[in-house]
């Protein structure tokens, strides 16, 4: 028999994809009391001990204070969020960066450049035939429903997500308040990009075509993956059995990500931008991501407005660069989006039920 529905998923998450993509590895969400999780935080925050020698790197008065936060949530008009692979993290998807981050001893973003496809399209394929599987097997976690409905309450609300795996989408977070940064795993383009503009949204089809079935193969728990182990050779996919573009009929299909070096589309982002600079942003809400990639790591430090901007991180580490760019009024909070973000947002959203 094989293995599809989400109660077996811990163990196809636990069990296979552990040593080739660790970051695979985070626990599915819990349920914690809004005690428990007070408690964590604190305690986490004082029991780690940081590097605080310099004057630069000491830590705002309040900073992963609830009470707090909340006063500030409640005062906040337009809100800004921008998330990461870290918010989906609970739902069973890997992050990029960090332990591990390798798919068959690759690493992802190595995989995710226009080279890459380049040089071997049918393995690039393979690797994104598979996260499409994996995102249509998990289920959007309480951390993308507190943030849909944080927008559902607040028209100024407008979320950037980096995130292609539909999840935001799949919690009904209305499409008006979303931009989707890089782009989608069910968004279909033509590889001769820009030339050619064929782009079909919303492909499900799993696998995506016959020869890249190997990506949506499920085994028993406890089994390996053979398309995960790097010690399993894999049959090279040649591009002849990719499906070619239906406009240009050049091209092959690939999809419809933003990888390295691309641009981002540029409507979305002159809407971003006016959104931005269309009066004070009163909070960001930065969200499991490790703010690398640019031009979404940017935005929370362009968007800061004199004194009156608070930029909130919860990510499961505070980091040397982010503690620097902390200033009075910032919030940060350490541990699983899915977790804190209901938290946070409960006196707007209410107790989330999902
Ligand atoms: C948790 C958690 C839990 C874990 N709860 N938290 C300016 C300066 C320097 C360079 C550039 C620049 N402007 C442009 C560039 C070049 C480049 C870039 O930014 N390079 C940097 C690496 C330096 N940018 C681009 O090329 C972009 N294009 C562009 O700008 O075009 C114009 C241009 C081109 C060239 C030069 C100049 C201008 C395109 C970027 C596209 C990125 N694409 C990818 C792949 C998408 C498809 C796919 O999914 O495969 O996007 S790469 C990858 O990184 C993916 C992600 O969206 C992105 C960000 O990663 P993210 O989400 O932050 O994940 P992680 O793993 O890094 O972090 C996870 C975090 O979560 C960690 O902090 C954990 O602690 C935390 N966490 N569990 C809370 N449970």
């Amino acid at each position: 028999m094989k293995c599809r529905t989400l109660n077996t998923l811990p163990h196809r998450i636990f069990g296979q994809i552990s040593c080739h993509f660790t970051s695979f590895v985070q626990p599915p969400a819990v349920h914690i009391s809004s005690k428990a999780i007070r408690h964590n935080i604190q305690t986490r925050c004082l029991s780690t001990s940081w590097p605080w020698s310099s004057k630069s790197m000491v830590l705002p008065k309040g900073y992963n204070s609830i009470p707090a936060f909340h006063k500030k949530l409640l005062e906040s008009k337009r809100i800004l969020a921008v998330c990461g692979a870290g918010l989906s993290a609970a739902s069973g998807l890997p992050t990029f960066r960090g332990a591990g981050g390798l798919w068959r001893n690759h690493n992802a973003t190595d995989l995710a450049t226009p080279d890459a496809f380049e040089d071997d399209p049918g393995f690039v394929w393979l690797f994104y035939a598979y996260r499409r599987h994996m995102a249509l097997t998990v289920k959007p976690n309480p951390g993308h429903y507190a943030l849909a409905a944080l927008a559902e309450k607040n028209p100024d609300f407008l979320c950037l997500s980096q995130n292609v795996d539909n999840l935001h989408v799949r919690a009904k977070h209305p499409p008006s308040q979303l931009r989707l940064l890089h782009g989608s795993l069910f968004d279909i383009k033509c590889s001769n990009t820009p030339k050619c503009e064929y782009i079909e949204r919303n492909n499900t089809a799993d696998p995506f075509c016959p020869a890249l079935s190997a990506a949506s193969e499920d085994v028993e728990p406890g089994q390996t993956l053979p398309l995960l182990d790097p010690k399993h050779e894999l049959a090279h996919i040649p591009a002849s059995e990719l499906p070619k573009c239906p406009e240009c009929k050049t091209g092959i299909q690939r999809p419809g990500v933003v990888w390295f070096y691309e641009p981002l589309d540029k409507d979305m982002l002159d809407e971003i931008e006016a959104w931005i600079n269309e009066d004070v942003v009163d909070m960001v809400l930065v969200v499991g991501t490790s703010s690398v990639v640019h031009p979404a790591a940017g935005y929370a430090e362009r968007t800061r407005t004199k004194g009156k901007t608070s930029i909130v991180t919860v990510n499961m580490e505070l980091d040397t660069q982010s503690k620097r760019k902390m200033r009075e009024g910032d919030f940060f909070f350490i541990g699983d989006a899915a977790v804190l973000l209901p938290q946070l947002l409960e006196p707007v959203i209410g107790k989330l039920e999902v």
